[in-house]
């Protein structure tokens, strides 16, 4: 089974992943990793941090002249803030974030050695195995595509179909945001501005869609193989992330069955093939995902992050040693990492389909996986 585990520290010499079950005869170019590591640098409302990294991905193990061999594959990001050693303990732990329950549950008494592993830094190798799971997934002409639906209750209401996919795709890479609705673009950049002189920080909504994957990932026969449950798993694993739904999502509770359910239609497949069998819905409000099975219809996922914990105006904590009332820490922080979190995001969803999908047809090596895929669509 195809599985990924993080090593690494915010400041410590460098962050690493390894992955386990992917196919050999893959080709992975180390500078289509890379894209998506700056990716996860950017967006307006990021803190210092970023202007000291240069996040780079180095393929340690598990390839030969670039392609995978099928054992595990260890990848690599170098921090360049290594100076974990040097820094000062933290003992003015931060409302919000894994500081407090950290130091009780490890019996530490410097929040730093939780802090250093809680943070979300550690995102930077979930991107880089999020991008090779998207190699894996062009190939069979599967995208998964994140931007920034709303930041700090600014919520744009623009709807994506698969058809603007390309479009879409170009706004987000142009815009400072992530974001795909450039009406509203300004305002949250306003919004994050006014927030900084506050010295304050701000959450937001991010919507990832994975389209041109078939029926049939994911399975209704156990808990922990439905592909909506697996889905809502790896995204609540992000840092900061609260709440997961699913295509009409949690506003299906305020509504009738006939409203919700997505009906079904039939049109004969052109090629005598099709990633539903033919089968089409004209609504998609089950967001691709029926009895944890998907259903061939793009999978729309929202992921509900919270503002970042540390604040640059801190909020009332208690000095750990002396347990006296006192100000939580503050070194620097983002005041807004949304768009950093949307392609986390993206990576996790790219991830977990990639899973469902080598589940599905094999994970020894691409030609099988190949075989076995055109063999099932042929069979629906
Ligand atoms: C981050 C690196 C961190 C923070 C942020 C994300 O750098 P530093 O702690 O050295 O300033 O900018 O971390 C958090 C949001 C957090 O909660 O710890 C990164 O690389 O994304």
């Amino acid at each position: 089974m195809l599985y990924f585990k993080t090593a690494g520290e915010s400041h410590g010499k460098c962050l690493i992943a390894i992955i386990e079950g992917f196919p050999a005869g893959v080709f992975l170019d180390t500078s289509v990793i890379n894209q998506e590591m700056k990716r996860r640098q950017g967006g307006i409302g990021r803190g210092g941090r970023m202007e000291i990294e240069d996040d780079r991905v180095e393929i340690l193990c598990g390839i030969r002249k670039g392609v995978t061999l099928g054992g595990p594959i260890c990848l690599m990001i170098r921090n360049r803030d290594d100076k974990i050693d040097e820094l000062p303990a933290v003992t003015r732990p931060r409302p919000g974030h894994a500081d407090l329950s950290g130091v009780l549950k490890y019996h530490e008494k410097d929040a730093r050695n939780i802090l250093e592993r809680a943070s979300a830094r550690e995102t930077a190798a979930r991107v880089a195995v999020g991008a090779v799971a998207k190699i894996l997934l062009n190939s069979f002409g599967i995208g998964v595509f994140g931007y920034v639906q709303g930041i700090g209750g600014i919520i744009s209401r623009k709807s994506l179909h698969k058809k603007d996919m390309d479009v879409a795709k170009t706004i987000r890479d142009k815009s400072p945001l992530y974001c795909i609705d450039q009406e509203i673009e300004g305002k949250m950049i306003e919004k994050i501005a006014q927030s900084a002189e506050n010295g304050d920080s701000l959450g937001g909504i991010i919507e990832v869609i994975a389209y041109g994957l078939p029926v049939g990932l994911g399975s209704h026969t156990q808990w922990d193989l439905k592909l909506d449950a697996r889905l809502a798993y790896a995204l609540m694993s992000v840092q900061a992330i609260k709440g997961v739904e699913l295509g009409l999502g949690c506003n299906a509770a305020n509504k009738t069955g006939s409203e919700v359910q997505d009906e079904i239609f039939y049109e004969k497949p052109q090629q005598g093939k099709s990633l539903t069998g033919g089968f089409k819905r004209l609504t998609n409000n089950a967001g691709g995902i029926e009895g944890g099975i998907s259903n061939g219809e793009p999978i729309t996922v929202r992921a509900y992050m919270k503002p970042i914990p540390t604040l640059k105006k801190p909020l009332r904590s208690v000095d750990l040693l002396t347990k006296e009332p006192i100000a939580a820490a503050y070194e620097r922080s983002d005041v807004c990492a949304v768009p950093a979190a949307s392609v986390v995001c993206e990576a996790m969803v790219a991830f977990e389909i990639a899973r469902a999908f080598l589940d599905k047809f094999g994970t020894d090596s691409i030609c099988e996986v190949k075989r076995n895929y055109e063999g099932y669509l042929f069979s629906i």
